[in-house]
């Protein structure tokens, strides 16, 4: 019997890629040379696709494979898929949830602890020979007994908001919704920034959330307050960052995203008060394997009884 077909959008391990090869034909986006002439002799045979959350499934690969019926994505966030457009052609979405909340949070307390702690500085103070030429670098701030708010309080969220227990904050979170957990809810985003002396940004992107920290919440987080971005860069108003940094009406930021990824801003990169990261919120070897399992586990499961492990919410009754 013949394998499906599987169109690869995006890069896959060689764990991954051996393990798709063995259930379906694999067809890799980035080696089709004309597009065009590929969906006229194979669209029709592509039943799957693996992608990613920053590629999504282009319009064009729905459209040119009539027969595709699930869409495994490597990553929790899925805001580059059209969930609507796939749910009205019986397509099946899957996420990785879950697997990458310890590597993002672990990452969340790096970026807190890099810029209450002036860690870069510091580093490049005893790396340069500055300590020697100079003396003692300045002072930096403790991240402990901090109040500390998170904008999203899901599976990642609560995940950071154990992991900061060692600093003994006092955490406030925003979400649509009150949850059930031990930490004060806020129902307005603005005000508990006011509050803050830490936002963490966690939900996911899309247009619920695009902008939702805007220049009155930035501002109302003060000017020795820090904004930790490890959700989407959308999520928060980047010229609004910009100038408020720039102004000294906010104090410091730690980003692992961006508006418009992979480019960062120059006026971003000239401060000396941001950290900056190339979304590595869950780049290890260890939780980049789980995601990769996971992603092809949705595919293998599909392909034996048609259901997926994890579908995300929109699909979840497909
Ligand atoms: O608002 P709720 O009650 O649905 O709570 C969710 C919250 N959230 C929002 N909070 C405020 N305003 C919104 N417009 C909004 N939309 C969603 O974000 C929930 O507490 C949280 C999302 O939790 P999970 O669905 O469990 O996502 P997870 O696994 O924590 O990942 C979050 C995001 C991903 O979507 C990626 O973009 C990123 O982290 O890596």
């Amino acid at each position: 019997m013949s394998k499906p077909g599987l169109l690869l959008i995006g890069g896959a391990t060689d764990i991954m890629l051996d393990r798709m090869s063995a259930e379906f034909t694999l067809h890799k986006l980035n080696e089709i040379k004309d597009f065009n002439t590929w969906v006229e002799t194979s669209g029709a045979s592509i039943e799957a696709v693996a992608t990613n959350g920053h590629d999504g499934v282009p319009a064009r690969v729905m459209e040119g494979c009539p027969n595709l019926k699930v869409a495994s994505a490597y990553g929790v966030g899925y805001d580059a898929i059209d969930t609507a457009a796939c749910v009205a052609r019986g397509i099946k979405v899957s996420h990785t949830p879950n697997v990458l909340n310890a590597e993002v949070a672990n990452t969340t307390l790096l970026l807190i602890l890099a810029c209450f702690r002036n860690f870069l500085s510091d580093e490049h103070h005893a790396r340069s020979g500055d300590w020697e030429r100079e003396g003692n670098a300045p002072l930096s701030r403790s991240p402990d007994n901090r109040v500390i708010g998170i904008l999203g309080m899901g599976r990642i969220g609560q995940e950071i908001a154990e992991r900061l227990q060692v600093f003994n904050p006092t955490l406030l979170y925003h979400t649509r919704s009150k949850k059930d957990v031990p930490y004060e809810y806020c129902a307005d985003l603005k005000e508990m920034a006011a509050r803050a002396d830490v936002l963490i940004c966690i939900t996911p992107g899309g247009a619920s959330t695009n902008k939702i920290v805007n220049k009155d919440v930035l501002e109302a987080l003060g000017p020795e307050g820090l904004v930790v971005n490890v959700s989407r860069g959308t999520v928060i108003d980047e010229d609004a960052l910009i100038a408020a940094l720039q102004s000294g009406k906010l104090g410091m930021a730690g980003l692992d995203v961006f508006e418009k990824e992979p480019h960062i801003p120059d006026a971003l990169k000239a401060m000396d008060n941001v950290v900056l990261l190339p979304h590595v919120g869950s780049a290890t070897h260890e939780t980049r394997a789980a995601m990769g399992k996971l992603t092809v586990d949705n595919l293998i499961q599909w392909k034996q009884d048609g259901t997926v492990l994890t579908p995300v919410p929109e699909c979840a009754h497909l």
